[in-house]
This record gives C-alpha cells, structure tokens and sequence, in this order.
C-alpha cells in the first residue's frame, strides 16, 4: 500500500526538481521516501502518516528552541498582524543589530538579510571590494551556501585555482577560488607564500558542520588569523551553522579568535529566513548605500522574520541555557557510544555545544579525507532503522545533527534505548 509519504513525493517530483526545495531534503545518499512533515512541537514532528519522531534536524539548525516554540509563534503572530513587509526601516531590525553586536563583540556592524548564502555572497564582494583583491580561499568540505565563487572543487595540485563543482559556474570564475584541506595549516601557509598578495579573503566554517561535524585544530584557526593579518586578507568566519548554536559567543568566543567579518543565520531567525553578514566598522562601511560594495534584498530585515530571531535569541540568552544544552547533547553521545561499544562496533561520535557528529569509525576525524573513510552503508542502515523507531537524524553521512533545548532527558534516553536495539541487532 503506497503510503502518504510516497504518494506526495510522486506529486512532488512532477513539478518540483528532485521533489524538493532543497537536495539534502530529497534522501538521495540514504535511499528511501522523504518524510513530508505536517507538524512540529518541541523535539518531535509528525510526518504525513501520522508517524512521529523525535527529531535531530531541526530544520538544519535554526530550531534550537524546537519546534513551535511558544514564545516564538507569538511574536511572531503579533509582527505579522501588522503587516508581513515594508520594505522600509522598522525599529525591530534596529533592535537585532544591536542584540547581534552585544552578542558577538567582533561584530561593529551588520548587515541583515534572507538566507546564509546571502550573507557569505556578500561577505566575499565585500572582503574583494575592501582589498581590491580577488583571490578567495575555502576549504574542501565546507560548505557556504551555493553562490557561484562558493562551488568550487579543488585544482589538481592543492596550490592550483579551484574548478567549478556546479554546472553554470564559469571556469573563469572558479579559478579565483583556492581550495585547501581543513585542519591544515602548513598548506594555509604555502598559499600565502605563494599568492599573499593576492588573497582578498580566507572563509572557514570555525567548526566544520557540512562534513559532519569536524572540529578545529587550534593551531589552524590561529594560523589563519595570523596569516590573514599578516597579509591584509580578510578572514571571514562563517557561523551560520555555529553561531549560537555551539556557545552564546559562537565558535569565535569558544575558540577565542577574532574574524574580520563574521556571517550568520539559522538560529538568528529561530525558523524565519534571516542571515547578516557584519564585522569591522572599516570594512561595513564599504556596504552601500555607505560605500561602493553594493548589496540589497526585498525581504531583509523583513518585521515578522526579526520578530522571530529576536524572540529566540532573547531566550537563548537566559543563563545556563547552553550548559543544558550541551549537557543534552554529551547525553546523546555518550549512549549511542556506550551502546556501539557494547556491540563492538567501529562507530565514533562528539559534540560541541548542542551539535553532534556520528561517523561509523573507529575514531573521530580530523580531515575531509578521515570522513570519507568512514562507512557510508553503515551510516543508511543506522539512519533507516532509527528513523523506523522514530527517530529522525540528517538524511546524510556528511551533515551534523542538532538538539534543541526541547530535547528532555528522557528524549534522548529514548532514542539511546532504541539506538541499543538498533545496534544489538546489528552484530
Ligand atoms: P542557507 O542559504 O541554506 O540559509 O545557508 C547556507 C549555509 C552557509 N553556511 C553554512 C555553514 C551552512 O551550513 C549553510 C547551510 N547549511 C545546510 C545544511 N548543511 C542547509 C541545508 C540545505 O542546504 O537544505
């Protein structure tokens, strides 16, 4: 019997790529029917079968207070009834400026908009327009959203400009972009050596979240704030992911380092479209209107979105939300660790603040090529039978997952006890 679930995503894929508004969402690298949500409330959601899980997606970040968080909804509803958009100043945007600049003290300025892509688009024109420069360096595994100068794999030796890793983004392009190895700082060195001049900006996931969860040497992010000093390259850290979500400070306070410009999104619209990009007054002030990097969007700042990021971030704020939190979450690790250590399986996991990663290897890893060592097929077998006890983890190998403070112990003890079972059977 076909269910509702395979129903819709049949309906879905006539008129909608892949069925989905986003490819993670359409389970491709696990296999199997994308679950169509009706409804959330704090850690679950409940799919068009009427099955309910408890859920460690949370819409990829944003829902770190969980699903239809009260307070949320109602400021939200009180925005939207005077009115959805403006396209005019509202004191609210005012509002969360100034609560972003309180939070995150890198940041003089910031400057609001719709999505992360946004903000890391954005954030590169800026750095490129401030030097004058026009080489952008990433790393291999991290991911900042899809804007052109972003997908890019890369060269054929690691000092080699980068190739497009989309279709439509032209070679010429592509070439601007240099891609190095995470947790690398002697090749973050040879490419200063080689093309310091040139580097306009260096963007790093401050924790890598987008190839699972990888955490930084601490040599690597002090080498690259010293290198990006040392030859006026702006050093942008995107938090879009970690912002708020792995400490009140983000993973610049946890990590103590200071980025020129830092972009943001997720948990600072609390499930509403919002992202910023901000940093250093010198280099704002190269945003039009004020200077020549120009950048603009419909919906920024947009009164019901604000609402909501306001609404979660005034809570976020309250003292020892994130020791609970990551308490949670160490909660989380900690079981499913026991519980594959008792089946002798070859299954590593961590977490930092209230995101985890889970890799079926022995260790943790360190590197982009340490993750895809790790088992994928064990990975889909986890993850289906999980998801057949009701529990919903990311539909991937390589993304993190995400608790919420929604989450209670009792959550997590269940889906520990589920995950024992999943795994006794396993061996
Ligand atoms: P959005 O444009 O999707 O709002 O943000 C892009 C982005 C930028 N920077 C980082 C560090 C990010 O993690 C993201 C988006 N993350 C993915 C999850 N891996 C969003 C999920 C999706 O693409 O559907």
């Amino acid at each position: 019997m076909t269910s509702r679930n395979q129903h819709l995503f049949e309906r879905a894929q006539r008129h909608i790529p892949g069925g989905v508004n986003s490819p993670v969402r359409a389970f491709r690298s696990v296999g199997g029917t994308p679950r169509f949500l009706v409804a959330g409330r704090g850690c679950r959601v409940e799919d068009a079968d009427g099955k309910r899980y408890v859920d460690y997606v949370g819409s990829w970040g944003p829902l770190i207070l969980g699903h239809a968080d009260p307070q949320v909804i109602r400021a939200v509803q009180e925005a939207a009834i005077k009115g959805l958009s403006f396209g005019a100043p509202t004191e609210s945007e005012i509002e969360l400026a100034e609560l972003l600049c309180e939070m995150l003290p890198s940041l003089d300025m910031v400057r609001l908009v719709s999505s992360g892509t946004e903000a890391t688009m954005s954030a590169i024109r800026l750095a490129r327009g401030w030097t004058g420069r026009d080489l952008l360096i990433k790393f291999e595994g991290c991911y900042h959203g899809h804007s052109d100068s972003l997908l890019v794999k890369a060269g054929s030796g690691l000092l080699t400009f980068g190739h497009p890793s989309s279709g439509g983004v032209p070679a010429d392009l592509a070439r601007h972009t240099l891609v190095l190895d995470y947790n690398d700082p002697e090749g973050l060195e040879a490419a200063f050596a080689e093309h310091g001049p040139k580097i306009a900006a260096v963007i790093v996931e401050p924790v890598a979240g987008n190839m699972n969860l990888i955490a930084p040497l601490p040599a690597f992010l002090q080498t690259m704030r010293q290198l990006c000093s040392t030859h006026g390259a702006v050093l942008i850290f995107d938090e879009v992911m970690t912002g708020f979500r792995v400490g009140p400070g983000g993973a610049q306070g946890l990590y103590g380092i200071t980025p020129d410009l830092t972009t943001l999104g997720k948990v600072i619209g609390g499930g509403m479209p919002v992202g910023a990009f901000g940093g250093r007054r010198e280099i704002m002030s190269y945003v039009a209107p004020l200077g020549p990097v120009y950048q603009a969007g419909t919906l920024s700042g947009n009164p019901v979105a604000v609402a909501a990021g306001l609404a979660t971030l005034k809570q976020i704020r309250q003292p020892g939300f994130y020791d609970s939190l990551a308490g949670r979450t160490q909660q989380l690790i900690d079981g499913l660790l026991a519980a594959a250590r008792a089946n002798r399986l070859p299954f590593s996991a961590q977490s930092i603040g209230g995101m985890f990663g889970l890799y079926f290897r022995a260790h943790c890893p360190a590197t982009f090529a340490e993750v895809m060592d790790a088992d994928q097929s064990a990975f889909k077998r986890f993850f289906h039978a999980m998801l057949d006890a009701g529990h919903y983890f990311a539909p991937s190998a390589f993304e993190a997952g995400f608790v919420s403070s929604a989450h209670t112990e009792s959550d997590i003890a269940s889906t520990i006890a589920d995950a024992e079972q999943v795994f006794t059977r396993w061996s």
